[in-house]
């Protein structure tokens, strides 16, 4: 089986946008729903959508809030979160995304993102990425989030390619159970010790080559 294309989850894979989400987040949580937000809560949110996100924290307290105030919690978050993200430039890709995007290119091996986030157009506006990227699945168009694989399904349909032929990185634990539920080689970003369903876990995306890639591919 050839490698014929790659997809990439954005928050933690090409850009570190987890800080500028826990920074939102814990401020509504502390302000508005009374209850604490820490780094571990982060973490488990990785990967997971909006309204997921804000359900998991409202665990954390005894309130009933009507859906009108969770929306109204929602769009407040963002609008914290979207000032910092509007602040991103080129210089914000994690190391080695532009360059495997760019031989990605060069070898006419398709891509598409596949991100659980509706800010993805911005962001990949503000990182100037959108000439490496052949389609963009993102929270807009997901009705099942991850761990359900259809945002990579998606991406596979939209590239026309086989799951058997398409690469996955992820850096989310239900990023990575998505991937291997739809039937697609995954690369995990990250700690292997945090990823075990992955194939292969590397910190970031300057370990990878096309040629490593298709290596242990083939395997
Ligand atoms: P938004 P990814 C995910 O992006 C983040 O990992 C997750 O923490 C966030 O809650 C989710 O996007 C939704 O983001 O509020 O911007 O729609 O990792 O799937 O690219
Ligand atoms: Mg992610």
């Amino acid at each position: 089986m050839k490698l014929k294309a790659c997809l990439f989850d954005l928050d933690g894979v090409l850009v570190d946008t987890a800080r500028h989400h826990f920074i939102a987040w814990k401020q509504l949580a502390e302000s508005k729903i009374g209850v604490s937000f820490t780094h571990e809560d982060n973490e488990a949110l990785k990967g997971l959508s909006r309204v997921e996100s804000l359900e998991y924290i409202l665990l954390k307290s005894n309130h009933v809030f009507s859906e009108s105030q969770k929306l109204a919690m929602m769009t407040e978050k963002n609008e914290i979160y979207l000032e910092a993200v509007s602040q991103l430039t080129p210089s914000d890709l994690l190391p080695g995304a532009l360059q495997l995007l760019q031989e990605l290119k060069s070898k006419s091996i398709h891509t598409a993102l596949g991100s659980a986030s509706k800010n993805a157009p911005l962001i990949i506006e503000k990182l100037g990425i959108a000439q490496y990227l052949d389609a963009v699945v993102d929270g807009n168009v997901v009705t099942a989030s991850k761990p359900n694989p259809e945002v990579f399904l998606k991406g596979a349909e939209m590239l026309q390619v086989l799951p058997q032929e398409t690469v996955v990185f992820e850096d989310a634990v239900s990023g990575v159970a998505a991937a291997k539920k739809g039937g697609f080689f995954c690369v995990g970003i990250g700690e292997s010790s945090a990823l075990p369903e992955a194939d292969f876990v590397v910190a970031d995306l300057s370990h990878i080559t096309i040629e490593k890639l298709e290596k242990s591919f083939f395997i």
